[in-house]
């Protein structure tokens, strides 16, 4: 069966990129080389002009790497994936590609820590305008849209606030200004969420979360919907050269082979653990996808097929209560990251979204107060339990 014949995210996760080798083995091998020998040098010299497929140097094409590209790539439904050394690298990557000096960028103001740094103090000494904007409010992001805006970058559910963007809406508001569209999936995956479907041009991960699931690696991914995308990404990508070694690509790929059944727990646990939170006294707000409580749940329930493991929160006694709870967590992991088997906790405001600095942090709503748990996939009982006791500590 093709890939392309399979609608599954289930069955893909499994079998996508896979492909087949010389000695049929389950597991493909992993090519752990820099470099690639020619037969002749006609043959290198028709390798190099693109004559012939084939592999030249792993900066510029792997086996191992190119299976997960193509996994990533099938999940998603577009037309190349393309492996980066990190999520930073892919979100770098595409934006390097999509813009250039004079041009503008609209950027939903709760996003990772580093992305917003990244647009705000580095794509800015490159003559590139950027503007933070809520992206949950259309009528922000047309009001932030200038004649050079050339890219909208939403990440949605928005780390660490969970805000969610209309995808469909924000994509038809971009196209019609000449803009493309970029949207961080991390927090969801394509189990989830598939940006392509609403017409989003560019997708970019964090590898090193749910998608690798066991916090052993760190990585990224560009996914371009459409051919023509393909050969300027590949080229800024080998140029830039933050790509994912072999490796780390068979680890990510090995990993990917349980995200449906790991979306579904952490899916499942997040639930169990929001609503218990929801409950406590000492709780004072609680923002997860899946709540009725969240301000844009019905767009969640249209664009995505499940709430997430990702939850955040506040205590009533503030800040200083979440750090003593933060303290007295047995179970969970006092850690930064996301997406792993384990569950993690940890504070934005001093860790994540520490070097975004106060002002930015405000615009985008992200209190001192706010506590970020990744639920993992143990027992949601052991979770619950464990974050009732550090609260009650
Ligand atoms: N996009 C999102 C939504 C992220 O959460 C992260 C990392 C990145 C991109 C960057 O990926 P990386 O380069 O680390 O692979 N988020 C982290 C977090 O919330 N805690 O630690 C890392």
């Amino acid at each position: 069966m093709k890939e392309h014949d399979i609608a599954s995210t289930d069955t893909l996760a499994v079998h996508a990129g896979v492909g087949s080798n010389e000695h049929l083995a389950v597991v493909p091998p992993i090519y752990q080389t820099s470099t690639f020998a020619f037969d002749s040098v006609e043959q290198g010299a028709a390798l190099f002009a693109g004559e012939r497929p084939g592999y030249i140097y792993s900066r510029m094409g792997n086996p191992t790497v190119e299976g997960l590209e193509k996994s990533v790539t099938a999940l998603e439904g577009g037309y190349a994936g393309l492996a980066c050394g990190s999520g930073m690298a892919a979100t770098h990557t595409t934006l390097a590609v999509l813009l250039q000096n004079g041009d503008h960028l609209v950027c939903s103001d709760a996003v990772y820590g580093p992305t917003c740094t990244l647009v705000d103090t580095v794509l800015s000494r490159f003559g590139i305008e950027c503007t933070m904007v809520d992206t949950s409010d259309l009528d922000a992001v047309k009001l932030a849209m200038r004649p050079n805006t050339k890219v909208v970058f939403v990440e949605t559910p928005g780390n660490p606030t969970l805000v969610i963007c209309d995808l469909e809406a924000v994509c038809r508001m971009a196209h019609a200004h000449g803009a493309q569209v970029v949207v961080d999936n991390t927090f969801m995956t394509p189990v989830l969420q598939q940006p392509f479907r609403w017409g989003v041009d560019v997708v970019v991960h964090s590898l090193t979360k749910f998608l690798n699931g066991h916090a052993d690696v760190v990585g990224g991914m560009i996914v371009v919907k459409e051919e023509s995308q393909y050969p300027t990404f590949r080229k800024m990508l080998n140029h830039l050269g933050g790509v994912l070694p072999p490796l780390e690509s068979f680890l990510v790929h090995r990993g990917i082979k349980t995200l449906a059944l790991r979306m579904q727990r952490h899916c499942e646990n997040a639930m169990k653990v929001a609503e218990f939170l929801e409950r406590h006294p000492a709780v004072e707000w609680v923002r997860f996808p899946g709540l009725k409580s969240h301000p844009q749940h019905e767009i969640a329930q249209r664009q995505m097929s499940g709430p997430g493991g990702m939850i955040s929160f506040g205590l009533k006694a503030g800040l200083e209560a979440g750090r003593k709870m933060m303290n007295a967590v047995k179970l969970c992991g006092l850690a930064v990251s996301l997406g792993g088997v384990e569950s993690l906790i940890q504070h934005p405001a001093s860790m994540t979204h520490a070097g975004m600095g106060p002002d930015a942090r405000k615009r985008a709503n992200i209190t001192d107060g706010l506590v970020r748990v990744s639920v993992g996939i143990e027992n949601a009982d052991d979770i619950i339990a464990d974050l009732d006791q550090a609260m009650s500590g």
